[in-house]
């Protein structure tokens, strides 16, 4: 196995060319494991790559769990019933726990929570484009669980299949959450269309057509400009690519307005029968990239908010240490 060492004859020092061989064996038995559809563990060795795309997928996903919280949580002191601000705040609890799943997957690749967030905060890392748009009005409730949870289950389920089991694991709990997520929302707006008064129906579609392109965008660049499928694909973390998944969405959706009765704000929305699936018109990439790059409506204000309250918790997690020394003092040292 080693025979490499003696072929470089002393020209390599003689621990990197056994680490390298090393490794070609070691990645040989990662991509057999992959092809085989198997599972990595946070203690299984991996390629450098993969565990760099895993941290920046995990936190990017962690962090828009979190800046979810921001648009919704906007609604709780102003629910229109208690029934519905209890749904609301645990829903908006739901989400504070998904991020906690996913840092807590994120870290187990080596990565400290204080640096995800750290680079949340400077605004050099991402979280999903669709939480820069508005809550308006309380239909924006009700459409964010109909069509952004919903959107957000299409993409998650098939990450409960991830090859990185701790990351898969993380999703199974979260998914099961989100369905009920989308099913509350699709619920609230169904009791406003069937027993809304007129002004409350108008309020709904207008919501409506405000959040569909951007729900849309929340797949991530068509195939033929996404940088990162391929390779996620390969190695088993995407399971379905961004056109697929969006198609998917789109063919379960719009069977679901016309039990809302709402009209989704699309005039090349047709049945392609040839195709099986409904044909949409075409996206603004424009307006996408616009929001990921930092100039969407509410981008600034969601990272101020970010910061802020990080920076008011600052006593919590001071105090959370000081009471960890403490117990470590007080523990018997060892004879
Ligand atoms: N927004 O090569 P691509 C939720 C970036 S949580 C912003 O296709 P990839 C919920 C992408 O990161 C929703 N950026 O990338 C929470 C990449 O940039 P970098 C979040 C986006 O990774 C609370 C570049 O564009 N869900 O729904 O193969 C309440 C090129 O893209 C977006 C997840 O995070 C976007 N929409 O595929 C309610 C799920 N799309 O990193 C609901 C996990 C793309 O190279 N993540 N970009 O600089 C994924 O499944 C994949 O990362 C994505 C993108 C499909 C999002």
């Amino acid at each position: 196995m080693y025979t490499q060492a003696m072929d470089t004859q002393g020209k390599e020092p003689e621990d990197k060319t056994l680490r390298s061989v090393e490794e070609r064996a070691l990645l040989q038995r990662f991509d057999a494991n992959i092809d085989d559809g198997g599972f990595i563990e946070a203690k299984d060795w991996m390629p450098e790559n993969y565990r760099r795309t895993l941290v920046r997928q995990i936190s990017q996903h962690a962090h828009s769990e979190i800046v979810g919280m921001l648009p919704e949580g906007n609604w709780i002191s102003r629910a229109p019933t208690l029934k519905r601000k209890a749904i609301l705040l645990a829903k908006v609890q739901d989400e504070g726990g998904h991020g906690l799943y996913l840092y807590a997957a994120a870290e187990t690749l080596g990565t400290s929570r204080d640096e995800l967030l750290a680079a949340l905060h400077s605004g050099k890392a991402k979280y999903s484009s669709i939480f820069n748009y508005p809550t308006l009005t309380w239909a924006d409730v009700g459409t964010i669980g109909w069509l952004v949870d919903g959107a957000a289950i299409m993409n998650q389920v098939p990450i409960c299949r991830c090859s990185y089991a701790p990351y898969a694991r993380a999703m199974i709990r979260i998914c099961r959450e989100e369905s009920f997520h989308q099913r509350q929302g699709f619920d609230s707006l169904l009791v406003m269309m069937q027993n809304g008064t007129e002004a409350q129906k108008a309020m709904v579609q207008d919501a409506v057509n405000r959040w569909w392109w951007p729900c849309l965008m929340m797949f991530g660049p068509p195939d033929d400009q996404s940088p990162n499928t391929a390779q996620g694909m390969r190695w088993g973390i995407k399971r379905v690519s961004n056109d697929e998944l969006r198609q998917k969405f789109v063919d379960a959706t719009v069977e679901q307005a016309k039990v809302l009765g709402v009209t989704l704000p699309d005039p090349d929305l047709k049945w392609n029968e040839e195709r099986g699936h409904w044909d949409f018109g075409t996206i603004d990439w424009d307006e996408f990239w616009n929001v990921v790059n930092g100039n969407g409506p509410c981008n600034r204000e969601r990272l101020a908010a970010r910061v802020k309250a990080w920076e008011e918790g600052a006593w919590v997690r001071e105090a959370a240490l000081a009471h960890a020394d403490k117990q470590a003092q007080r523990q018997p040292k060892a004879a």
